[in-house]
């Protein structure tokens, strides 16, 4: 047995390495079973803070494995928190940005901006929906920098829950205006149905993932802030993006948010 010499200083120093290099390697909780749900946090706020330190902007946070259909293509049966900047914006007509990415695949999300600051412990669905300005639609192109998307809930964690970049639908409602459990969203790809799904697959209601969100935050001093993005998490299982194909997201209300993989090389 070799001796573990992972800490969060240096797990948090490869992760942002593998993503410089658009590198993916094997698990970290192999090799540090210790690295658990509190460690992972560590280790993203961590990176947070070089990623503001390079000069990107926090723009709100991002909720992990809030559907049955992502919970079970992952094996981890735990929502999660973590970090949008605004590095992680793809403009509206954009492809995916394959040079940045190693492996990226595409979910559908409904997407709440803050009207309010929502802070908790005590943060119910409703008192969460009563925060929120607007709802769109949403595509996240998530990318994991572990081979195969294989991770347990800490190696996930650390690594921002996958981000990558994320694009938001042009058409912005009020969330009063809105029925956001009976959203639904079907996601083709190439023109093909692979996936359907409603809001009531994020945790039966997108508010509920709010709610985890801002009461999850609160173990660690934090909050919700108004103006902030929040994904609520992918609605459907995702979906590959290579090079040369299309993946488009049809919500029932809010419009489509389709985006292409770019050019084939060569
Ligand atoms: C983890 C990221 C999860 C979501 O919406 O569930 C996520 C992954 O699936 O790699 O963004
Ligand atoms: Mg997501």
């Amino acid at each position: 047995m070799t001796q573990n010499t992972w800490n969060v200083e240096s797990v948090a120093a490869e992760l942002m390495a593998c993503e410089a290099e658009r590198r993916d390697r094997v698990r970290f909780t192999d090799e540090w079973p210790e690295l658990d749900v509190d460690t992972g946090y560590q280790i993203q706020d961590l990176n947070l803070e070089k990623r503001l330190a390079r000069g990107e902007k926090l723009i709100g946070v991002k909720l992990g494995l809030t559907s049955k259909a992502k919970q079970e293509r992952m094996g981890v049966y735990a929502p999660f928190v973590a970090w949008l900047t605004d590095a992680m914006v793809l403009p509206l007509g954009e492809p995916v940005p394959q040079d940045k990415l190693i492996h990226p695949r595409i979910e559908p999300e409904i997407v709440f901006v803050m009207k309010d600051r929502l802070e908790g412990p005590g943060v119910t669905c409703e008192s969460a929906m009563a925060a929120v300005d607007t709802v769109s639609a949403g595509a996240e192109i998530i990318d994991s920098r572990y081979k195969d998307f294989k991770f347990r809930a800490g190696d996930v964690i650390a690594d921002n829950a996958s981000s990558g970049a994320f694009a938001v639908g042009e058409k912005v409602v009020n969330a009063a205006d809105i029925d956001v459990v009976a959203e639904a969203v079907r996601v083709e790809v190439d023109g093909e149905l692979v996936h359907t799904a409603t809001g009531a697959d994020v945790q039966g209601h997108p508010g509920e993932a709010l709610a985890l969100a801002a009461n999850d935050l609160a173990r660690r001093g934090l909050a919700i802030e108004a103006g902030w993005i929040v994904l609520t998490g992918g609605m459907s299982d995702a979906v590959f993006a290579p090079a040369g194909s299309e993946v488009a997201c049809r919500f029932s209300t809010l419009g489509d948010v389709v985006i292409h993989g770019g050019p084939v090389e060569g």
